[in-house]
């Protein structure tokens, strides 16, 4: 089984991750690992921490000449802002972070909750997921993640090909599919700022070379769509999460909702076994198992609770009305949460390829796809349907 733990401190000496049960054979390059360290901390409305940290992985175990060996990958991000022992705690828990139910849960102070409920600790996760993509990678399987809102102002992603729509986020700050927005979203963010208050937004990833049946549909916690909705719901600020086309499905009929099946021979090669969709309305799942179609996921993050402007709050030393507490923040970190739960995905993914190929080497990953696919075209009979004289296919 593919898992990690991460541990840390938002002002600690480090960010670090446990990733266990990754197998073995495949070239770590942890340049790219930083690149999306780099990614995470940027995007227009970020606050002051990002100026004083570089975000760069140690990878200290697991490998050997560069590659995977099958045991146990640490990684660590050290926080340039180690300062934790010379931190005051907080007396006025801020609505909307964990201060409140944190303290009283541990009987403890807001600072020791604070500093583990901080959405520094996405430095981890998206190290994790970096490591996974490279998993991925080898069997064309591609994550990216985009902003199509922030507060009120929707940002419909341009259509195209993964390589121009990935070209398209990086010209953008906010890391949208369409740069043009990028001056009134802008304008926004400097105006909430300035009246001391934060915005969210809503984040969208596409997964795309995915195989069929990953997940299951035969018990509720190996459907691939509950672990996803786990996963990205557990990412810092975020409220709600979609599947395809998630919230919409309950207004449609049936009729508008369901994707047609095609068939293609064309594409017999591919993941998709030659079966296409005119309409993805699924989010590529179906039964809680991936259907070869890309997989879509949203997720909606609420604004930063931090507010320069504070709401009202109680002083917990004297239980009288007081309000909230103010430390450094974000005015938006919408732009951060695409590359966050992007990389939230992509582990997913990989966990969901390890039980489904096997875990111990990529090689025997990569030749139990080979393996399924060929069964599955032997089983459907699409040589046959083809007229193909090929009788090993
Ligand atoms: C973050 C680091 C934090 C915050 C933010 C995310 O740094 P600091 O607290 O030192 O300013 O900027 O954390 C939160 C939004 C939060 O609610 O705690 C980061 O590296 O992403």
């Amino acid at each position: 089984m593919l898992r990690y733990l991460t541990a840390g401190e938002s002002h600690g000496k480090a960010m670090v991750a446990i990733v266990d049960g990754f197998p073995a054979g495949v070239s770590i390059d942890s340049a790219a690992i930083d690149g999306e360290l780099k990614r995470r901390q940027g995007g227009y409305g970020r606050g002051g921490r990002q100026r004083i940290e570089s975000d760069q992985v140690q990878v200290l175990s697991g490998l050997w000449r560069g590659v995977t060996i099958g045991s146990p990958i640490a990684l660590l991000i050290e926080n340039k802002d180690y300062k934790i022992d010379r931190m005051d705690d907080l007396d006025r828990p801020r609505p909307g972070h964990g201060d409140l139910a944190g303290a009283i849960k541990h009987l403890g102070s807001i600072r020791g909750v604070l500093e583990r409920a901080s959405a520094r600790e996405t430095v981890a996760r998206v190290a994790v997921g970096a490591l996974a993509k490279q998993l991925l990678q080898p069997l064309g399987i591609t994550c990216f993640g985009y902003v199509v809102q922030v507060g009120p102002v929707a940002i419909p992603p341009t259509p195209g090909t993964i390589d121009q729509q990935l070209q398209l986020r990086s010209q953008s700050v906010i890391y949208s599919l369409d740069p043009s927005k990028d001056a009134e979203v802008q304008t926004l963010i400097d105006s909430v700022g300035k009246q001391g208050d934060t915005l969210g937004g809503i984040v969208e990833v596409q997964v795309h070379g995915v195989p069929f049946g990953l997940g299951s549909h035969t018990q509720w916690d190996r459907k691939l769509d509950g672990r996803l909705a786990r996963a990205v719901m557990s990412v810092q600020a975020i409220k709600g999460v979609e599947i395809g086309l998630g919230f919409q499905v309950a207004s449609r009929r049936g009729s508008q909702v369901h994707d047609p099946i095609q068939f293609d021979p064309s594409q017999i090669d591919r993941p998709n076994l030659g079966f296409v969709r005119p309409s993805n309305n699924a989010g590529g799942l179906e039964a809680g198992m991936s259907n070869s179609q890309p997989i879509v996921v949203r997720a909606a993050k609420k604004p930063i609770s931090t507010l320069a402007k504070p709401l009202p709050s109680v002083n917990l030393g004297t239980l009288q009305p007081q309000q909230a507490s103010y430390e450094r923040s974000d005015i938006c970190a919408v732009a951060a949460a695409s590359c966050i739960v992007e990389n939230v995905v992509a582990f997913e993914i990989a966990r969901a390829i390890v039980e489904k190929f096997g875990g111990d080497s990529l090689d025997e990953i990569q030749a139990r796809w080979e393996l399924f696919h060929r069964l599955a075209r032997q089983k459907l009979k699409l040589s046959a349907a083809l007229g193909s004289t090929n009788k090993t296919d």
